[in-house]
């Protein structure tokens, strides 16, 4: 594919896709490929009104869907599953082209929708609650799980609809509808998967109310429609914490529940008995891949004394010799920056890096011939941990510090507003097992010998506190996206009182 096909290609691939044509426009968003900085096609924006609609659809769907039994919302779930695989090498070229992973990332990304999808089946016949010994005789305590709602999902460019599914294959299968806000950087992937859906609704019958998925086209506005609506009692919403501090807190003034995915600012420690091999490669990805734009990416690498000169001229060799360009190409490991504002923010943070006395390792614009913001990943060596370390940039800069002591490490790894991932490589076993200890990480996500990103669906995935404190994806997850009754029964024919109360009229 040349670079000047990109748009005819993209719309050809969309038409394979089944978005259909209405969803064009002469006047509205402009849909980008980072690949090029080419505007591939403009959108037609929803508006307010249309927000509210929408809304509106997604409640009644809710109350059709939430009478429909658990493994049958399971069973659409399996065919929206289907759908995505059957769609894979289409939807993950278009992850590709319109947020400028590498081709096996913008793959594995669809796999992970796919993944959830299998999760959630077998979920759907297990939204198990308990029955609890009560303190009184002939009766029965019991907790119901019920469907919540309607579930609203606003997300982000980097993983542009990965992050839908961890939430809409869970809110399905638990009774709710969705109604989905994609960033705006990223609306085609949204639409392709809007149309996915929309087969696996169909061949699902009509079981399938109108309205159980829809999707929001534009900015901030409708975005905000959405977080302040009444109908919409659980919001998932992934970005920056800037952004998380405001949907948060107008969640909140609503008694409405909040699932928030903010900023990482992720560390790993190389302790002195680390596998530096492995190491060095579970580095690479976690600090280059996507181009660092993950909110697990790897941004800080704590690295103890004896060992950092075995690890570091090695790996500012990785730097300088990893391939980046085109991300439809083979060999490609780093694409481009989302856009031009990624790119200052890249060159503000490694200037205020320089400041503060780091020495800076690549991080220049690389020309690929293909028009778009291509750098080269940075790393940065640092005195301390001062200035842009102690922040989330969006952009490859990996800050490396030394250490002496475990117990020093982890107070750095600590010493950061966010709490998303973390990781050690150490070959210790107390050095481990103290690192995700109680004393140890104090991050939602803690590894030990693999990097901090690339997390599995099968995991409960978010960080604490400024990452937001929410929890998506695998283990007990689902619980947020239903309510649970507590239920009391008497069998009996008598009405004994709890606490030993007499109430005789
Ligand atoms: C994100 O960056 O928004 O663990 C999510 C990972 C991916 C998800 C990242 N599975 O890196």
């Amino acid at each position: 594919m040349a670079a000047t096909a990109l748009p005819q290609d993209t719309l050809a691939l969309l038409k394979r896709l089944r978005v259909s044509d209405g969803a064009f426009a002469s006047k509205g968003l402009d849909a980008h490929s980072p690949i090029t900085g080419e505007t591939i096609v403009t959108l037609r924006e929803t508006s307010v009104a249309e927000t509210e609609a929408a809304i509106g659809r997604a409640q009644s769907a809710f109350l059709a869907w939430r009478k429909v039994p658990a493994p049958r919302r399971g069973e659409f779930v399996r065919l929206l599953g289907e759908e995505l695989r059957t769609h894979k090498a289409d939807l993950g070229l278009l992850v590709t082209i319109e947020a400028g992973k590498v081709t096996s990332e913008g793959l594995g990304e669809v796999q992970e929708m796919i993944d959830i999808c299998d999760f959630a089946v077998g979920l759907s016949r297990q939204l198990y609650g308990l029955t609890i010994a009560t303190e009184r005789a002939n009766h029965r305590m019991m907790e119901t799980w019920h469907p919540l709602g309607v579930c609203g999902v606003i997300s982000a460019f980097n993983f542009p609809v990965a992050v839908w599914s961890w939430n809409a294959a869970l809110a399905f299968v638990c009774g709710d509808s969705v109604v989905w806000k994609p960033s705006e950087k990223t609306p085609l992937t949204a639409l392709a998967v809007q149309a996915i859906t929309e087969r696996a609704m169909k061949r699902f019958g009509p079981e399938a109310p109108v309205g159980l998925s829809e999707i929001l086209i534009g900015g901030r506005e409708i975005g905000d429609a959405l977080v302040q609506d009444h109908r919409v009692p659980i919001l998932s919403a992934t970005g920056s914490t800037r952004m998380g501090k405001e949907v948060g807190q107008k969640l909140a003034a609503r008694f409405a529940r909040a699932i928030l995915e903010l900023g990482g600012n992720n560390a790993a420690i190389v302790a002195p008995s680390a596998d530096l091999d492995l190491a060095l490669r579970g580095i690479a990805f976690a600090a280059m891949g996507t181009a660092g734009q993950r909110c697990t990416t790897l941004r800080r690498l704590i690295v103890h004394e004896s060992v950092y000169d075995a690890l570091i001229p090695r790996l500012i060799k990785v730097y300088g010799s990893v391939k980046i360009g085109d991300p439809r190409q083979a060999g490609v490991l780093v694409g481009p920056l989302v856009d031009e504002a990624a790119y200052h923010g890249m060159q503000k943070a490694l200037g205020e890096a320089r400041a503060a006395g780091g020495t800076v390792h690549g991080g220049e614009k690389v020309d690929v011939g293909a028009g778009g913001f291509y750098v080269r990943p940075a790393l940065v060596e640092m005195p301390e941990q001062v200035g842009p370390v102690e922040r989330e940039t969006f952009a490859p800069i990996l800050y490396v510090m030394k250490y002496r002591a475990l117990d020093q490490a982890i107070a750095i790894q600590n010493a950061v507003g966010a709490g998303l991932s973390s990781s050690i490589f150490t070959l210790d076993m107390r050095e481990a097992e103290s690192f995700i200890s109680a004393e140890g990480s104090d991050c939602g996500i803690a590894n030990v010998n693999i990097g901090p990103s690339g997390a599995e669906i099968g995991g409960a995935f978010g960080g604490e506190k400024e990452t937001g404190g929410g929890r998506e994806a695998g283990s007990d997850a689902w619980k947020a996206y239903m309510r649970r009754a507590t239920n009391t029964l008497n069998y009996g024919t008598t009405l004994p009182l709890a606490q030993g109360v007499s109430f005789d009229v």
